[in-house]
């Protein structure tokens, strides 16, 4: 923040303001919470730059971000707007043309637009915990104000192009070795204008990245299809990555200007593309879910210094590692010390191959595995903040932990549950506090999966949310607050995915060929390939459970139970729908298997037919949307971009899809249930139209529009 006592000269505008300090002239962003930059800051950054190259006392500028953070980026609400002047790219050029030295004094994060604008000074200042990057990529866009020919100049290409198609953030000591910054300063302001100052007494030069030539031209233009065809690959259909090599490119076959007009054309496409829209819903969606109607955004939290979980299977070690990654000291409770030796050494492989993989220093995880304590009494649980349990997927079992932790637990813990489908108010009503009690889906591997279900029980208080939702956040996951139904939101929608898979292979389809429809489409996995890595078991199980209630004027598809007769659950006993061949994940397909469901066809009486790719993306995504729709009208979900973010971090559907609802609204939800109308007539009635989506196409809605009015 600037000195308090230095008298401000003149506010510019309500969001820029210039102060001089002796001979420096300082130009601060104050555009809460994140600086970024709206209309009224890029003319306050021209109107202020002006009065400093005016002011005759100032022999140097620096320009900061006031509060948090340097400049986060442009304004990401403003886009899809008309855009307003002054034009970025101007304002850029206008710094790079000053008059004087003018330095990029960076805290906090200075990202797209914000670097941008950095690089746009003649030099560049951090303090140590300051990061810079480009991730307008995962924007589903590129750096559209010289990012992608600027930064090369400065950092080489290979680290700009490593940096501008990843998104990544680099920390200032490594922006320093790079080239990005020129300095790594103690205190922001004092620093910056100290380093001006001396930038004066040198007489140093108005340094100019865009006439920085000698690492661009220094790069071998030859080995550019060969980086390009990598970049495609990782990709993975996604059209933001190439987009950005295509620019970068640029800087070392084109001249500057050149390659700033190539940067522009690429980036007006990107910007208008279908997937530039669904990742900018998903960045949006996400911190949306933050926000419960009925939970008021001040309700006080519980303080969360201690935790624990019950059982230390890969669910109950990968969740604990997520609080030791957050610094929280957890405990792990088995039965048995071999359990728990078992568990907490697979605790220390995880962390282990992370280190070989140069991702965690040796001593970040030996500091990692200190903070977490196995124990084999739940007495030592007493003084937990929050306790998880992640025992077996049975109610009985579950019933017993939480009985014995109304007794252990100390008031005010948080009891909660990572249970995938069982219902969290049983599980409660076996405690004398049910207001604390909740459920922590995590997903698996639960130390990699940023999706968080919250299950909220009836009884769950307001401020156990708040907590739990706070906590999230701490321990690097992402939240979505769910309704206590059977399979949650997530996992209920799932069901009748995996159903339409399996109709579709006894009606004539195999398994590797609906798998790749859909991943060729961008999932990660088909409903095939993601059983077997999750366990056939598992959906076997719950089957199970549910067959007794289940509708029995519909056909069930067997497949899947024979599968799992045979002992074949998957990656896990090397066979599934799929082998895997010495333990490798490459699932490969088993002609045993497809002789399988041709028999199962023949059981069931029908005749195998052809099936479309467009009928397997339809009865596979459809599901999910009629699904999602009801999670809605029953309030088991409390919007349909909640429904989004599930499935973008918990179930591997591409961001650049913008999740299942958002494709609705894409496609048009009219023309969503005309089809889902039609497999109604012709499939059965698991095809029956959700209220929701027939409410809103009679009123001519979306599900956005259902979003705006929650
Ligand atoms: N524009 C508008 N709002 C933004 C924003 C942005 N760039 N960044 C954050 N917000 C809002 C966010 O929605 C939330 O609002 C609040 O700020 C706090 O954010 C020309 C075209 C900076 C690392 O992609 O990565 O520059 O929900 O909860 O966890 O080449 O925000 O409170 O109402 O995320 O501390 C490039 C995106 C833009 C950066 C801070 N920049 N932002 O994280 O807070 S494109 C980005 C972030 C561009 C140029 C191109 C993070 C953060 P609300 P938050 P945080």
């Amino acid at each position: 923040m600037p000195d308090p006592t230095v008298e401000v000269t003149s506010f510019m505008s309500t969001s820029v303001r210039y102060e001089r300090q002796g001979d420096v002239g300082v130009i601060t962003v104050d555009n809460p919470p994140v600086n970024a930059l709206s209309q009224h800051v890029r003319q306050g950054l021209l109107d202020c730059l002006a009065e400093g190259l005016a002011d005759d006392e100032a022999k140097a500028l620096v320009l900061v971000g006031a509060g948090r953070t340097f400049i986060a980026g442009a304004d990401i609400r403003e886009f899809g707007k008309p855009l307003a002047e002054p034009d970025l790219n101007g304002v850029i050029s206008t710094y790079e043309n000053a008059t004087k030295p003018v330095v990029a004094a960076i805290h906090g994060t200075a990202l797209g637009g914000g670097l941008e604008v950095a690089l746009g000074c003649h030099y560049r200042v951090a303090v140590a915990q300051g990061k810079v990057g480009l991730p307008e990529v995962k924007l589903g866009i590129l750096p559209g104000a010289g990012g992608t020919q600027r930064l090369p100049r400065v950092a080489g290409v290979e680290a700009a192009i490593d940096m501008i198609t990843t998104g990544k953030f680099v920390p200032a000591g490594k922006a320093l070795q790079l080239g990005i910054i020129d300095a790594v300063v103690d205190e922001l302001i004092p620093g910056a204008v100290a380093f001006a100052r001396k930038l004066v007494e040198d007489g140093a030069p108005l340094r100019r990245v865009r006439d920085m030539d000698e690492k661009v031209k220094a790069f071998d233009a030859a080995k550019l299809p060969e980086i390009r065809k990598q970049v495609v690959k990782a990709a993975r259909g996604q059209m933001s990555p190439v987009g950005c090599f295509d620019a970068v490119a640029g800087a070392v076959t084109l001249p500057f200007d050149e390659g700033l007009k190539n940067e522009r054309e690429i980036f007006g496409g990107l910007m208008a593309s279908d997937q530039s829209k669904a990742l900018r819903h998903i960045f949006f969606a996400e911190r949306e879910a933050l926000k419960i109607p009925d939970v008021p955004g001040d309700t006080p939290t519980l303080p969360i210094r201690q935790a624990a979980i019950i059982g230390a299977g890969t669910m109950g070690g990968g969740i604990a590692m997520n609080f030791a990654n957050a610094g929280i000291p957890v405990k792990v409770l088995e039965m048995s010390a071999d359990a728990l030796e078992r568990g907490l050494g697979i605790i220390r492989a995880n962390y282990a191959a992370t280190v070989s993989k140069g991702r965690l220093t040796q001593d970040a995880m030996d500091k990692r595995m200190g903070l977490i304590e196995g124990v084999l009494d739940y007495d030592a649980l007493k003084d937990a903040d929050i306790i998880i349990e992640a025992v077996f997927e049975e109610m009985d079992i579950k019933k017993k932990v939480f009985s014995t932790l109304d007794a252990v637990a100390k008031p005010g813990a948080v009891l909660a549950s990572n249970t995938s489908t069982l219902d969290i108010d049983e599980i409660a009503a076996t405690t004398s506090r049910p207001e604390f009690v909740i459920g922590t889906h995590f997903f698996s591997p639960a130390n990699v999966m940023p999706l968080l279900e919250l299950v909220r029980g009836a009884k769950t208080s307001y401020q156990v949310i708040s907590t739990s939702m706070k906590l999230a956040k701490t321990i690097g996951k992402v939240p979505v607050l769910v309704g206590n139904c059977d399979g949650f939101v997530g996992n209920r929608m799932l069901e009748p995915y995996v159903q339409q898979g399996e109709l579709m292979l006894v009606e004539g389809a195999l398994p590797a060929q609906v798998d790749g429809v859909l991943q060729r489409w961008g999932l990660a996995m088909g409903p095939f390939t993601m059983g077997d890595m999750a366990g056939l078991d598992v959906s076997w199980r719950i089957r199970k459970r549910r067959a007794a209630t289940r509708r029995n004027d519909l056909f069930w598809p067997t497949v899947s139970d024979q599968i799992c007769e045979m002992g074949r659950f998957g990656q896990k006993t090397k066979a599934g729908y799929y082998l895997y061949e010495g333990g490798s994940r490459t699932p490969v397909t088993d002609p045993k298997i497809e002789q399988l469901i041709v028999e199962a066809s023949k059981a069931a009486g029908v005749e195998r037919r052809e099936i479309s790719e467009d009928e397997i993306l339809k009865r596979s995504l459809y599901a999910l949307i009629n699904e999602g729709a009801k999670c809605l009208e029953e309030g088991m979900a409390i919007r349909a971009s909640d429904i989004d973010v599930i499935y973008c971090f918990g179930y591997g559907f591409p961001a650049w899809r913008g999740g299942p609802m958002f494709q609705a609204d894409l496609i048009g939800l009219d023309k969503v249930l005309a089809d889902i109308k039609q497999f109604h007539a012709d499939l059965d009635d698991r095809w029956k139209p959700a209220k929701l989506i027939e409410t809103l196409v009679a009123e001519g809605k979306s599900f956005a529009d259902y979003d705006r009015s929650r």
